[in-house]
């Protein structure tokens, strides 16, 4: 049977998968998402992750128009229509087909879309190498412009950081904010590894608000490590010890190289691995079966 694709409360066909040309998801960019994955069969942190939906949209004023239980319900029928086992499951939600203008108000009825796909990964010979990556001249969009809290349908600001690294030969791309703070990659956040502390920029400055983030400074502490915000320069990270980024598909991938400099001695750090370990333990012992 062809894929399964949730759209406005009907099961589809992927060729029938198809939104109006005049969904303003299309026209401006306006609309929320977010990517949840399940891991042998057990979503992982699949609260945390329509949870996080549900604010993206309410900090942009989009009415989701069905509850959060029931939204949560759709993800796992997904997985199941679909028979996978480990699965990347795309939720988004637009504002709805309006008219040529961005006026909200003439959307009137919000565009949900559930994809449930495999996943796809970064190959193992990746953890062992770890990541060259780039900063990006192109800055973070300031959170008072678009709060980074919100995971928008608005990607651009990462995709032109992306082109750079692209451009360069480079694997990935760090962004600073305006002030000269080190936030994020384009999708991923970052961490810095100092002796036996792990530091992250604080997500106010302009980076979202990751679950594989936050799950990394909660397990800290279980293998002997300390986890904190800080204010972090590109200085700090030419100078730290190791360095690594988190997210939902990547898990923790270690970066080893930036701007030509080898970070630490130039290969993935025993703290990185040690951490990695733990997370992939942990993705196996949590998460709600299917
Ligand atoms: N920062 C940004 C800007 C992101 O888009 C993360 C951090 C990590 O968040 P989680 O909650 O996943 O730990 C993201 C993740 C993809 C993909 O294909 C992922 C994201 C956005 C676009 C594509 O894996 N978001």
């Amino acid at each position: 049977m062809s894929q399964q694709i949730y759209i406005d409360g009907a099961w589809v066909s992927r060729e029938d998968a198809k939104v109006s040309i005049f969904d303003h998801g299309l026209l401006y960019g306006d609309g929320v998402f977010d990517s949840v994955r399940s891991y042998d069969g057990r979503l992982f942190k699949l609260d945390e992750h329509v949870n996080r939906l549900y604010l993206s949209a309410k900090g942009i004023g989009l009415d989701i128009g069905i509850p959060k239980a029931k939204f949560t319900e759709q993800v796992i029928e997904s997985i199941r229509r679909n028979n996978l086992r480990d699965a990347y499951v795309r939720l988004v939600v637009t504002r709805g087909p309006g008219d040529l203008g961005i006026d909200p108000r003439k959307c009137t009825k919000s565009t949900i879309i559930i994809l449930a796909d495999k996943i796809t990964i970064y190959p193992e010979e990746t953890y062992k190498r770890g990541l060259r990556v780039i900063i990006a001249s192109t800055r973070r969009t300031p959170p008072d412009s678009l709060n980074g809290k919100i995971k928008s349908l608005n990607y651009l600001n990462n995709i032109i950081a992306k082109l750079e690294h692209i451009h360069t030969g480079m694997d990935e791309s760090l962004m600073l904010n305006h002030e000269g703070y080190l936030v994020e990659g384009t999708v991923e956040n970052i961490f810095l590894v100092k002796g036996k502390k792990l530091l992250t920029p604080p997500c106010h400055i302009g980076a979202l608000e990751g679950i594989t983030r936050q799950t990394t400074i909660d397990l800290a502490p279980s293998v002997g490590l300390s986890a904190e915000e800080a204010l972090l320069t590109a200085n700090d990270l030419y100078t730290a010890d190791e360095c690594f980024l988190t997210g939902t598909g990547a898990e923790l991938v270690p970066v080893v190289q930036v701007d030509g400099r080898a970070i630490g001695d130039g290969k993935p750090g025993p703290v990185t691995q040690k951490m990695l370990a733990a997370y992939r333990e942990y993705t196996k012992q949590v998460g709600i079966p299917i």
